[in-house]
């Protein structure tokens, strides 16, 4: 059973008590939609297990976080960005922007991004 905290939105999105536009699912990674888009693809794909950001499940579960990335990539594929391009982003900690504590990779495209982000 993986590790989950009682007070997570994004443990609950895995426990399906909260609705999501979920688009992934398999028994170490969770994607669905943002509900507040930023690009015509805005996926955030999660692992199941609650680790509070990318360095955490780097640390402890070095191929959980491969797992992330290699979803990104098939989801890529399947919304047809793969080619164009995409930004795989994932913040960490306030001044990054972070406003969940259960680490996710943004998946952003079809459209031209910028450089430097904001
Ligand atoms: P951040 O990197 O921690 O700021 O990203 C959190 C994202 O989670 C942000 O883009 C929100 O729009 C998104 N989100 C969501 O998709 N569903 C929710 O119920 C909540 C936040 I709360």
């Amino acid at each position: 059973m993986p590790y989950t905290s009682d007070d997570c939105l994004f443990c609950k999105i895995v426990a399906g008590t909260i609705p999501a536009d979920v688009v992934h699912r398999d028994d170490h990674v969770v994607a669905f939609r943002d509900i507040n888009p930023q690009a015509p693809t805005h996926i955030l794909i999660i692992p199941t297990t609650h680790y509070e950001n990318a360095a955490e499940v780097a640390g402890d579960d070095p191929s959980g976080l491969a797992a992330l990335v290699v979803t990104a990539r098939v989801l890529a594929q399947a919304e047809g960005i793969d080619r164009s391009g995409y930004r795989i982003v994932t913040n960490t900690g306030a001044d990054a922007g972070q406003s969940v504590f259960h680490t996710h990779l943004h998946l952003l495209g079809g459209r031209r991004m910028a450089w430097p982000p904001g």
